[in-house]
């Protein structure tokens, strides 16, 4: 029993939460399940450990250079605010925990169970229609440590042993549902590369495709995409991504910056007193371009090793599945500038949100986090334009922003989180699983049948709507387009 333990514990800490060597290793048991030399197995999880790695530093450049600043507007004005952001989230469920008498090892071990169950789910693919196994370590620990605040909110009466079960199935249908909803919209983004995304926004990206079919999906002029549009004479320049992220960037963070002040960024230690304010914020705008082209080598460097491996899971281990990968992998498909479309529409929606909830003296007052205003918003606008355009994706990240505003800043306060000073605040967390803990709270176990059975629903209605096509999209994405095209 100690030597299980053991070994579960190192792999959840050194593979399960590391995506990189989780991805890793997926490549090399893919092209061992091949047949491929050892020396080729072997080359293939490099290779796809380090694309990962090379994400995870544009990714994380990111996150580091531009939370600080979002966050800067809190301090500066002396808000009391909660900031909506899974680093922040995070932090508030431990420090509730702590104060509750709680180990945060429970939610490793709620991680583990809820991902066991994820793949039993894709094993009995016939009956439950899954598809997806969710590969993204880092969000599923911040989503187990959310899920468990959440339901423990709902059913503080359980014993440890049957609120953990309840979690890993709600938690773990979530993962595995959420994942394959995204599996039709993400073959058709990349043509077929074999993945879908497992991050924190899947709910969100399945509801505006659909919606920015619905609205612009008819094929005229609002329904061009982003890259069919050639900007004439001087405008021209922001048909080229670099350019125009550094230019959008510089105007955005510009602003905010010239906000903040010289004193309070010096005070802060962001720049030296010395330093040329000017250059300081082009120099950090344009690292904005530098990281996401970083992030966008990662992904082409791992993503066509994990397409061909995979081959060997799906075929052997576990039929037809995909794997679920980061959201910031789908920045390497479709539009460059829907990246960075998204994320202005996005913040735009997010700040109207958060003066609405200052005008109307809401209790949470919620500040913007970087990542749920960058790594949801531009993956939406993606999705978005490829279904319905450019008006598509600006409108669409621009309610999203509105959703994880109002969302977070109701459930927060709802659950009590938001006295713990941060809140998860990605799409999904701030509009599907504040549904779900209000059914829970109020009708307690006939809620959780109901949420049960909602999602265990949802993969049965996508089947039902598509019978031929469903398993063929993951299996033979060619063949199912030509039977599309029939
Ligand atoms: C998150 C989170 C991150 C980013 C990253 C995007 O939700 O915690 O660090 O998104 O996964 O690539």
């Amino acid at each position: 029993m100690e030597l299980f333990d053991k070994i579960g514990w190192f792999l959840v800490k050194n593979i399960l939460t590391q995506p990189a060597y989780f991805i890793g290793f997926i490549v090399l048991i893919g092209y061992i399940l091949l047949g491929r030399k050892w020396y080729d197995a072997l080359a293939g999880f490099i290779k796809a450990t380090v694309g990962y790695f090379i994400l995870s530093v544009g990714s994380g450049g990111l996150v580091k250079n531009f939370r600080p600043i979002l966050v800067g507007l809190k301090d500066r004005f002396n808000l009391s605010a909660m900031v909506i952001d899974p680093y922040f989230g995070q932090n508030a469920v431990t420090e509730g925990m702590e104060k509750m008498g709680r180990a945060f090892s429970e939610v490793m071990i709620l991680l583990l169970i809820a991902f066991i169950f994820n793949i039993l789910l894709v094993r009995f693919k016939k009956q439950t229609k899954i598809r997806s196994v969710f590969t993204t370590g880092h969000v599923q620990m911040q989503q187990a440590a959310t899920a468990f605040w959440l339901l423990l909110y709902c059913f503080p009466q359980l014993g440890d042993i049957q609120i953990l079960i309840i979690m890993a199935l709600v938690l773990g249908l979530y993962w595995a549902v959420g994942s394959n909803l995204t599996v039709e919209i993400s073959q058709e983004l990349t043509d077929g590369a074999g993945f879908c995304v497992a991050h924190q926004q899947m709910f969100g990206l399945k509801f505006f495709s659909i919606l920015s079919e619905k609205f612009y999906g008819k094929k005229d002029d609002d329904s061009k995409k982003l890259e069919e549009i050639r900007l004439p004479g001087f405008l021209s320049i922001f048909n080229e991504n670099m350019v125009s992220t550094a230019i959008l960037m510089t105007l955005f963070f510009g602003v905010i910056l010239v906000i903040l002040g010289k004193d309070y960024l010096v005070a802060q230690e962001f720049i030296a007193s010395d330093q040329n304010f000017f250059f300081y914020i082009m120099t950090t705008a344009f690292n904005f371009a530098v990281y996401l082209a970083i992030l966008q080598l990662g992904v082409r460097t791992f993503v066509a090793e994990l397409t061909e491996s995979f081959q060997g899971i799906s075929n052997k281990l576990l039929p037809g599945a995909v794997p679920g990968i980061d959201c910031a992998a789908t920045y390497g498909f479709g539009s460059q500038n829907a990246v960075t479309i998204g994320f202005l529409f996005g913040a735009l929606g997010q700040f109207v949100a958060i003066i609405a909830l200052i005008l109307l003296k809401s209790p949470t007052v919620v500040v913007a986090g970087f990542v749920p205003v960058f790594f949801d918003n531009a993956t939406i606008a993606v999705y978005s334009n490829n279904k319905g355009g450019y008006k598509a994706a600006m409108l669409m990240p621009f309610i999203s922003g509105l959703c994880q505003v109002f969302g977070s800043a109701f459930i927060a306060g709802f659950v009590g989180l938001a006295s713990y000073g941060g809140y998860l605040g990605m799409w999904d967390w701030a509009v599907v699983w504040p549904v779900f803990t209000v059914i829970m709270k109020y009708l307690s176990f006939v809620g959780l049948a109901l949420v049960v059975a909602l999602l265990v629903a949802i993969p049965q209605i996508q089947y039902r709507r598509n019978k031929e096509g469903y398993f063929l999209i993951t299996e033979d994405y060619q063949k199912y387009k030509e039977q599309c095209a029939k």
